[in-house]
């Protein structure tokens, strides 16, 4: 199985850190982002849309890092990433839709204004946009720090794909200055997720 990812992104730790928490093989390719090496045409092959992670799995690619994460908890159920009751997947789905509509555009506005911008050289971050960004992590970070009351992981007692999912973005929280620093039950639960060895062992520095 090939993993192609861009390490330090939120996207390609997620897809990462599950498949070394569920001890899958894999093999990592990187995707040299900063340099286009996702608008190839090799690369283009495997996804469209021209975007990173990808996974290929004995002639099956996937793309879109929340799926990924999906296929690899699916291959190791005994290990409950993906829970198989009707009312238990629902809710991992819940918060698979959650993050793609709005936690993950409104964390990775923060980190494009505040970390990549200037590498892309796109300049200085648009007050507008910061201002925009920070509204939608509070609004949708104190949504996240409510439902992590009383429950250990996101979806209860069982760490899911969905912990993986949104907490990914939270690693960037302080270097992209997410407004949320208050929130604890978010600071608890995050704590706890570093305690697990996969996830310290996927998190990447920026190379900038
Ligand atoms: N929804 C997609 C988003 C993937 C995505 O935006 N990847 C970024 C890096 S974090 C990328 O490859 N960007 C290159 C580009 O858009 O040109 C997923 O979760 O996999």
């Amino acid at each position: 199985m090939k993993l192609h990812v861009a390490p330090p992104s939120p996207r390609a730790f997620k897809v990462l850190a599950v498949a070394r928490y569920l001890d899958l093989d894999f093999e990592l390719c990187p995707v040299d982002i900063l340099n286009g090496a996702h608008q190839r045409p090799e690369f283009a092959a495997l996804n469209p849309n021209k975007k990173m992670p990808v996974l290929e799995d004995d002639g099956f690619v996937l793309w879109e890092s929340n799926a990924i994460c999906q296929y690899l908890a699916a291959k190791k159920p005994e290990r409950g990433l993906l829970p198989s009751d009707p009312r238990g997947r629902a809710d991992v789905s819940r918060w698979q839709f959650w993050d793609s509509a709005h936690w993950d555009p409104a964390c990775a506005t923060l980190v494009f204004e505040r970390m990549l911008k200037k590498v892309f050289g796109q300049g200085d971050p648009s007050p507008a946009q910061v201002a925009k960004g920070e509204e939608e992590v509070r609004r949708f970070g104190g949504v996240l720090n409510g439902s992590l009351a009383g429950r250990r992981f996101l979806c209860g007692d069982q760490l899911t794909v969905a912990d993986f999912w949104v907490g990914a973005w939270r690693n960037y929280s302080q270097p992209a200055a997410y407004p949320i620093g208050d929130l604890r039950e978010i600071k608890r639960w995050y704590a706890g997720l570093m305690e697990l060895p996969a996830w310290r062992e996927s998190i990447v520095a920026p190379p900038f």
